[in-house]
């Protein structure tokens, strides 16, 4: 109903204007495992895998979100999709794997710092839930 949608554009603000816990992976001050870096980008491995292989990609600029991305963000963009190219040969995922985005709430994104998670090592279904 519309209270909850309220309550929920309430709490996205609020995410949107808080630090994440990426902000300290990228930090040093909370350790993860980390694969890959440049001095764009991060690439560690998700704490909670969904699959064999799971790993997520982050600009070291903070994007909350794809839907507050920018037309100046193009090349970053771009960049880290190509990051995910080449974590996926890193990791040896000959076979396939998936590449998404969460997006808001719909979307189930719960850390605001944009992220790209990569996942492998198993078949992956289609519709995803
Ligand atoms: O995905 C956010 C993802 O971030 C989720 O798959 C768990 C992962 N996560 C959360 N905290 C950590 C730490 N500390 N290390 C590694 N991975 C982490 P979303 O798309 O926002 O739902």
């Amino acid at each position: 109903d519309s209270e909850t949608k309220c309550a929920q554009n309430v709490n996205i603000i609020e995410a949107k204007n808080s630090p994440t816990i990426f902000d300290r992976i990228l930090d040093g001050s909370i350790k993860a495992d980390i694969v890959y870096e440049d001095p764009e980008c991060l690439a560690f491995r998700d704490v909670d895998p969904q699959a064999p292989k799971h790993l997520l990609v982050i600009p070291r600029r903070r994007i909350t979100m794809l839907e507050d991305a920018q037309n100046t963000d193009q090349e970053l963009l771009g960049h880290l999709m190509l990051v995910v190219k080449k974590v996926a040969e890193q990791e040896d995922l000959t076979d396939g794997y998936r590449v998404v985005i969460n997006n808001g709430p719909d979307g189930g994104q719960s850390v605001y710092h944009l992220h790209i998670h990569l996942l492998g090592g198993r078949q992956l279904n289609w519709p995803p839930g």
